[in-house]
């Protein structure tokens, strides 16, 4: 990363929005407070009482629900790896100027909710619907254009069967800053996708080219370049920091000899199908082994690795690859939004005598 101070807005985006700890990579579900946290504007101030969902656009039946009749229609809890779309962005260079992530924007949560499927099929989108719009309640200007929060899903993508309106978080009803009192959970894409404190879905008859959509979130070269729109997670793996942390440049201190690492692996594309782990920077790789995908398809997966530590000053490395081949590469790639930025992680660690 570069050595320049970061700007005073960066420092208040970094306070407002904070990033999983590392360490919390030990745990298969993040507790609830230690999950990343991204909020483009303000948390709103949400009444549950006369809070109501509103289905409407191109559909057959327009609806209208509240919190207790959606928590009175079936259920399904799905756990799913969610990642902030600028998660890297802090180490690409030349620098871009947003929430600068390293590497913590990510959590594994247990989402509880009823299937949006279910309400469309409630709603009979008409023939000509191609997209769901997601409106959340909180509002803010950005581009210079005021909005609410909102983005849309291609209809065939909202009808997968593991799509949630999502109520609960870990068991416990959503808490104010991820989204209460219902949000959008669409494992396997990126962060931005899963629409907070959401209070509208509208079918549209054309895709939807409002700021999130059709400005933000795009894999672009420069500001004249349309761009790419972003969507499914690429691969990650990361290791929990072994030994103890330095207080101010977090760099480890490990005693020599032999030393599990252990870590966690996703990709919305596809199954891990593997996690190498290096302690030379990068020049030589080893693999890791995978532990059961127990939390399902949608949830990171454990690895570890016996790493033989011997004395000397090492960097540690790890690199995931998925089953539709894509894998993580060395170096961070420039974009205009600093997005999806996966090169591998790297931890330095001095391994010391016992
Ligand atoms: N309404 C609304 N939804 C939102 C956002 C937002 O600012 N407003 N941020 C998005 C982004 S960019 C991310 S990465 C995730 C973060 O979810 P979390 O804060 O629950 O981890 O929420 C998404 N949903
Ligand atoms: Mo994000």
């Amino acid at each position: 990363m570069g050595t320049d101070g970061i700007s005073q807005e960066e420092l208040q985006l970094a306070t407002r929005n904070h990033g999983m700890p590392l360490e919390l990579l030990r745990e298969p579900v993040t507790p609830i407070g230690l999950h990343y946290l991204l909020v483009h504007y303000d948390i709103p101030s949400v009444d549950a009482t006369s809070w109501r969902l509103e289905v409407g656009g191109r559909v057959e039946r327009a609806m209208s629900l509240d919190l207790d009749e959606l928590r009175a229609r079936p259920s399904l809890e799905v756990a799913a790896t969610m990642e902030c779309a600028g998660n890297g962005r802090a180490r690409i260079e030349p620098r871009v100027i947003s929430q600068p992530w390293l590497s913590e924007a990510v959590g594994t949560g247990l989402w509880r909710g009823v299937r949006l499927a279910d309400l469309l099929d409630d709603a009979r989108p008409r023939d000509d619907a191609v997209e769901v719009l997601f409106t959340g309640l909180d509002r803010g200007i950005e581009n210079e254009e005021e909005q609410f929060f909102e983005r849309s899903l291609p209809l065939e993508e909202a009808r997968r069967s593991d799509v949630l309106l999502a109520y609960e978080l870990n068991g416990a009803p959503l808490p104010p800053q991820h989204g209460f009192p219902l949000r959008l959970l669409v494992p396997g894409w990126y962060g931005m996708t899963n629409v907070k404190w959401l209070a509208r879905i509208t079918l549209l008859d054309e895709p939807f080219d409002g700021y999130q959509q059709a400005g933000g979130y795009r894999l672009r070269r420069d500001a004249d370049d349309p761009g790419r729109p972003l969507t499914r997670i690429f691969p990650r793996a990361l290791l929990v920091p072994p030994g103890i942390p330095e207080f101010m440049s977090r760099a480890r201190t490990v005693d020599a000899g032999t030393l599990r690492l252990v870590g966690r692996a996703w990709s919305g594309h596809a199954p891990i199908a593997g996690v190498e782990v290096s302690d030379d920077g990068g020049s030589t790789w080893a693999s890791a082994e995978l532990e059961p995908a127990t939390l399902g398809p949608w949830a990171w997966r454990g690895w570890s690795y016996d790493w033989a530590a011997k004395p000397g000053e090492h960097v540690l490395c790890c690199r995931a690859r998925d089953e539709a081949g894509n894998e993580q590469p060395l170096e961070p790639q420039w974009n205009l939004g600093g997005y999806a930025n996966n090169a591998v992680q790297r931890v330095t660690v001095t391994v010391r005598r016992r």
